[in-house]
């Protein structure tokens, strides 16, 4: 545990909800010296807190009296798609719910803070921002939705920069977000559910620019309706220094990629930074929106186009997010399993022709149908989990298919059909299109896997000596 949460010494703090960041939150809290209660749906969950010391809230208890405040974490539902009893319970005692990354900013205001969201792209546009920060020598710590919880951040007090990934949930319980800068990359839709529609997912979304402070600078992308309206307001409210960032168009005062560049319009008259086809870690029009963006958080902390132009070039990528695992024989092969959307799977098919392509799993509303215009470019299709058979419905008549029962299977046949026909630019692509738990734990895991398997059916000394696999 990395930040110690002094604010409540002595008082009472619930935490709902024990995974990674309840957990983190409790830590914290009762290192600072609070009296913390926590709870969690789930039995079990709250059968090992117990034997672990933890303080459960009493059942049928007046649970809100005295307490100081309430520590939510960001994927337990609260008003919908119903209300919870406890979130209700604090709304009638009129205490806020907040969320780990708010008791980081309370805790660490001398820190400057770069919060980013955005439907897609977001994690990889947080790991960049924060790889830029570094290599330009800031001291920064990266965390948020993106997997380290906020607590668990080092200490980094006057001179340091969080930089963090905020997901529409955490933004919904983050009243004390005082950042110099904040990113909203794109907007379409996603978890509707939780937030009762597409108005109350913009609404989280917008919240990221609330409680900015100066210079109140806000980054957003322009590719997309409900964002360019955000911009337009943000930008006429005299309020917020909006930059406008774009992969498509040129974005006078703001960063956007012409012909394969990035340019830098913020201040003066456009200037290059570097010609993103050269940067293989970030293919395609979103990874350049995700490029833009984060050179304009960049940029506007002073650090400059030539070590932004260099740290672009060092920068690894992220896991599964069209993560290249092997080249073998010409065939690249790809692990997108992040792509638990029609909408992210479109971003990286556009990168790839042909494509042996391997989907499926637990499909969201919609499925695949969006995707009709890339067919062209799918040799053939490989499906998997729940979604197979109405995949197939889609895909019968465009592409040629194959439905299996395991992942693994899927791979070697993907893999072994890309070899034999040796088409140029081939490329095996898990972009399942799907959320991962109709068979695997979490998409990290699906991913894990197909980076395993294909290790394991063509090593890589079986790359180099060009043998075939094993
Ligand atoms: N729980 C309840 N009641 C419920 C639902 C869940 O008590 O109705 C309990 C579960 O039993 C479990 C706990 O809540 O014990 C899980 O809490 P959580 O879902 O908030 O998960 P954490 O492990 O704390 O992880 C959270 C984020 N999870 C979600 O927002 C769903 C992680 O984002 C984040 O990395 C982590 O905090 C650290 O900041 C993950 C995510 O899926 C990556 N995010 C969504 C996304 O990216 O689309 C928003």
């Amino acid at each position: 545990m990395a930040v110690p949460v002094y604010r409540f010494v002595g008082d009472q703090v619930l935490v709902i909800g024990l995974g990674k960041s309840g957990l983190s939150a409790a830590a914290a809290l009762r290192a600072g010296g609070a009296h913390v209660r926590v709870w969690d749906d789930n039995p079990s969950v709250r059968e090992t807190a117990a034997k672990n010391g933890l303080d459960l809230i009493a059942e049928n208890a007046r649970v809100m009296d005295g307490v100081r405040a309430i520590v939510w974490s960001p994927g337990v539902p609260h008003t919908w798609p119903q209300s919870h009893p406890l979130a209700a319970q604090a709304r009638t005692a009129n205490i806020p719910l907040i969320c780990d990354v708010d008791l980081l900013l309370q805790s660490q205001p001398d820190a400057d803070v770069v919060a980013i969201t955005g439907t897609n792209g977001k994690s990889t546009t947080t790991a960049l921002t924060a790889h830029l920060f570094r290599h330009a020598g800031r001291r920064t710590a990266v965390g948020g939705n993106l997997g380290t919880p906020a607590l668990d951040l080092e200490t980094l007090g006057l001179g340091g920069t969080y930089v963090l990934e905020l997901s529409s949930y955490q933004l919904e319980l983050v009243p004390h977000l005082a950042c110099e800068t904040a990113i909203l990359l794109n907007i379409t839709p996603d978890h509707l559910e939780r937030h009762g529609g597409m108005d109350g997912y913009i609404a989280a979304k917008k919240r990221i620019f609330a409680h900015q402070r100066h210079p109140r600078t806000a980054v957003v992308g322009i590719d997309d309706s409900a964002c360019l309206e955000i911009y337009e307001t943000l930008r006429r409210d005299g309020i917020h220094r909006a930059i406008p960032i774009s992969s498509t168009r040129p974005a006078p005062g703001g960063v956007y990629v012409e012909d394969g560049w990035l340019i830098n319009a913020i201040e003066a008259s456009p200037a290059r930074i570097i010609d993103l086809r050269e940067v293989p870690r970030l293919p395609g029009a979103h990874n350049w929106q995700n490029a833009a963006a984060a050179a304009a958080a960049a940029l506007s902390h002073g650090i400059s186009g030539a070590d932004i132009a260099s740290g672009l070039k060092t920068f690894a990528g992220l896991p599964h997010r069209q993560e290249v695992v092997a080249v073998v024989d010409g065939v690249t092969f790809v692990n997108d399993s992040k792509a638990t959307n029609a909408d992210a799977t479109e971003k990286a098919m556009r990168c790839y022709d042909p494509i042996y392509w391997i989907a499926g799993g637990r499909a969201k509303a919609g499925g695949i149908a969006a995707l009709a215009p890339l067919f062209p470019r799918v040799r053939h299709a490989f499906l998997i989990g729940e979604a197979a058979d109405d995949f197939a419905d889609t895909l019968e008549g465009h592409v040629p298919l194959t439905l299996y029962e395991d992942l693994e299977t899927a791979i070697e046949d993907a893999g072994e059909m890309a070899l034999k026909e040796k088409l140029p630019g081939a490329t095996v692509l898990l972009s399942p299109a799907c959320a991962s738990f109709d068979m695997f734990k979490s998409f990290e895991q699906r991913g894990d896997i197909f980076r395993a398997e294909v290790n394991a059916l063509w090593p890589p000394a079986t790359v180099r000596t060009g043998e075939g696999r094993r």
